[in-house]
């Protein structure tokens, strides 16, 4: 290879289902991640994912065809439109504002089965007809496939000479998006390809049985255990795309180990997942937030708990969990039967502090109940009341003042007719049942897990109950009738997020209270709490209390849990605001602009395998670079340098949080010893913030945070905790 190799002729793709399109987790990822990337390749990346009607005009702003700058691309499209193919095409409405190409994939329906037997010939993937989601993926496939090979024909085309051709990296999250990974393989397309999986179809759906999943991994028959499920051709285009990748990876170390069994290819590295960090310029902001949300929270807990209102808000804790309803996987069993054990034991030590424990998580359901929303009326005609009586009382008072007279009487300033408006509101309260654990009628209540567990452990919201559990099968949103807050307010508002997972290949249910601010339980099974396991030495002092699922029976785990939970309840308010500012403090840790080098190393290594003389002259350029003194003020400049130096750091095998195996089977022994961060040292900036971590981020006019950073211990990140664990 002969000329100077510029980063400039890589061109990045970044593919999943949900590109501009919330399902789950994945769509936390790629949205989050979005400006440390596009900070990096700027329009040189574009995501690519469905078109779902409903949603996109709310996500996207389109570019006309006329007006797209980039010839390569403006050609492929228009080529791919002559072929009858729809799609969207234009700038993601989300930080950074990246260019994102949505596909409509029910245009290319018509060669669905054309396209079906082509996946069997070429890679022997077969697809029953009824699979919906599956012939999805397959005809999405095909699309991302056939644009990746015209654009980078076009590009081609159009370059001056070999050395400007460019060089394409193309990033797939997940099994959805991995039929077109496969393709470019067989089509033996010179793209460089990595694939990411954020869990596995087969670890899913063991572990949602009642299988003890990680004692047996090694013994599992993956091909059976998949067609017992009905999931086989699934699983044939994830192991496929992940054999196929130039790079194979996944967010966790354990779920690393699961696919190294269960997908049988040893991931090259873990990247976990970040996320975009809001700083607010004073501490206290993020606190007096916490505040009015909480006051959101108690106008929903008076209006819920109408009648029975016989607990103090201001000594109520609020506990929630939240996620996709699965119910063994992500704990909501153990949550349950720990709450049951906390009321026992708060019951018992005669405790004042009531829990009100949340559980956040869509069930089909027909309505909310009657109940829910008589509770939020008769509250509300209760507040109207008392706002009349005070608005009357007031011009009583005025009216007796302005003419230089004191009410002589009381029965002068509130009448007998504001006394019997009163009354009538509060014999509204009165009810015969108890609060309802539930918001909505659930399709199936007779079998709904979340509630047989809750009935079997009789937390029904008795007057004695220390604990109260509110069941709300629906994700949050600001215009609920009955609870009208969005999550993150509603987050901001609680006290503790409880996420005992059992399978969780990152979880970033706790990373977003950690954000936050907000205390948070997950376990050691999850990839979340095991990242942090690693990265802080007491993570409980910081607010991140993990419960142990891997070496504790269920029975001792459920009751560490309680007894995290217990302890909590036992803070003083003190020592929770304390609390949460160390939490809050742990951000920095999850940003993006310090995950994402991963992402960076993962790139690095795919090109280096597809291209290596292409990495290696942009090696030596990097090189020559470096030996003469660059003095640049270019934030852009300085990240892709950084991001340069960043990625030739690591050698071969030893990629983002190098993953290591002995190939033998994983043990609970094994478990224990997962190690994040094994080979590749942590970096000392970042591009894009070059400065953020010369030592922790702390604001340099707050005499607290300087206390603090200078506190810092040889890691430069953390400090020790005081003998309580809380800052004075
Ligand atoms: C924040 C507010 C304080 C409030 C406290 C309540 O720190 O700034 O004004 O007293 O929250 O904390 P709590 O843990 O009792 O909800
Ligand atoms: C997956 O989504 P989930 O909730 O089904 O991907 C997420 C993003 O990587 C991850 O956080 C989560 O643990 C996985 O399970």
């Amino acid at each position: 290879m002969t000329g100077s190799a510029t980063d400039s002729q890589i061109l990045l793709f970044e593919i999943a289902w949900e590109v501009a399109n919330k399902v789950g987790g994945i769509y936390t990822v790629i949205k989050t991640k979005v400006p440390v990337t596009v900070a990096e390749y700027g329009d040189r990346y574009t995501l690519i994912g469905p078109l779902s009607y409903k949603t996109a005009h709310m996500e996207v702003e389109p570019i006309d065809d006329a007006a797209i700058e980039s010839i390569p691309m403006r050609n492929t499209l228009a080529s791919l439109r002559s072929r009858g193919i729809k799609y969207m095409y234009g700038r993601w409405l989300t930080d950074g504002n990246p260019l994102v190409l949505l596909f409509d994939v029910g245009s290319a329906h018509h060669r669905m089965n054309e396209w079906k037997s082509d996946l069997w010939n070429v890679a022997g993937i077969p697809s029953p007809p009824d699979d919906f989601e599956t012939n999805e993926a397959i005809v999405f496939g095909y699309l991302v496939a056939w644009f990746l090979g015209e654009i980078k024909h076009s590009h081609d085309m159009l370059a001056s000479s070999e050395s400007t051709k460019p060089h394409i990296i193309a990033h797939f999250h997940e099994w959805l998006a991995g039929v077109a990974l496969v393709l470019l393989r067989k089509r033996n397309f010179d793209i460089a390809t990595i694939f990411t999986t954020h869990a596995t179809l087969l670890g899913r759906y063991l572990c949602a049985g009642d299988v003890d999943f990680y004692n047996n991994l090694k013994f599992f028959d993956v091909d059976a255990e998949a067609g017992k499920r009905g999931i086989y051709h699934r699983y044939c285009i994830e192991r496929a795309a992940t054999h196929c990748a130039d790079v194979f990876t996944t967010v966790s170390h354990i779920t690393a180990y699961e696919a190294e069994w269960l997908l049988k290819r040893k991931p090259d590295g873990v990247l976990p997942n970040g996320l975009n960090v809001v700083k607010f310029s004073a501490l206290h902001e993020f606190q007096n937030l916490h505040a009015k949300s909480k006051e959101k929270i108690h106008e929903f807990v008076r209006g819920h708990f109408y009648g029975h209102l016989d607990f103090e808000l201001d000594n109520t804790v609020y506990f929630f969990t939240a996620g996709r309803y699965e119910y063994r996987n992500k704990g909501a069993d153990m949550f349950i039967e720990s709450l049951a054990r906390l009321n026992h034991r708060l019951k018992s030590a005669g405790s004042k502090t009531t829990v009100v424990a949340f559980i956040i998580m869509p069930a089909k359901s027909h309505s909310y109940t009657v109940e829910a929303l008589k509770g939020q009326a008769v509250m509300k005609q209760l507040r109207d009341t008392v706002q009349d009586i005070q608005d009357h009382i007031g011009k009583r008072l005025f009216e007796s003042a302005a003419r230089g007279k004191m009410p002589t009487d009381a029965k002068a300033v509130i009448v007998e007719e504001d006394l019997v408006q009163l009354k009538r509101r509060i014999f509204a309260l009165k009810r015969d049942s108890l609060p309802p654990v539930v918001t909505h009628n659930l399709v199936d209540d007779a079998k709904d897990p979340i509630l047989n567990q809750i009935r079997n452990v009789r937390l029904f919201n008795d007057q004695s109950d220390r604990v109260k559990i509110v069941f709300h099968p629906e994700f949050l949103n600001s215009n609920n009738p009955v609870l009208p807050m969005d999550y993150e307010e509603f987050v901001r508002g609680c006290h503790l997020g409880v996420f005992p997972s059992y399978y969780e290949p990152w979880g970033y249910t706790p990373g977003e209270c950690t954000v936050m601010g907000v205390p948070s339980i997950t376990t050691n099974l999850s990839g979340f709490g095991c990242f942090m396991e690693e990265m802080i030495s007491v993570p409980s002092d910081y607010g991140i209390y993990i419960v142990d699922r891997r070496m504790k029976s269920v029975e001792e785990s459920c009751d560490q849990l309680a007894s995290y939970m217990e302890e909590f309840c036992n803070k003083s308010r003190r020592q929770r605001i304390n609390q949460r500012n160390r939490t809050e403090r742990l951000s920095d840790l999850l940003d993006w602009k310090r995950m994402g080098l991963d992402y960076v190393k993962a790139r690095w290594v795919a090109l280096r395998r597809k291209f290596p003389e292409y990495a290696a002259a942009l090696q030596r350029q990097q090189e020559l670079e470096e030996s003469g003194e660059i003095n640049s003020d270019d934030d852009e400049e300085v990240a892709a340098r950084l991001a340069r130096q960043n990625r030739s750091t690591i050698p071969e095998g030893e990629l983002g949080h190098g993953y290591e195996s002995d190939g033998n089977p994983m043990t609970r022994e094994d478990l224990s010893n997962l190690k994040y961060n094994s080979k590749v040292p942590r970096p000392a900036s970042i591009p894009g913030s070059p400065k953020l971590f010369k030592s922790f981020a702390y604001d340099e006019g707050d005499e607290e945070e300087k206390r603090i950073a200078s506190n810092a211990n040889p890691a430069g990140l953390f400090y020790d905790a005081g003998p309580d664990g809380y800052d004075e």
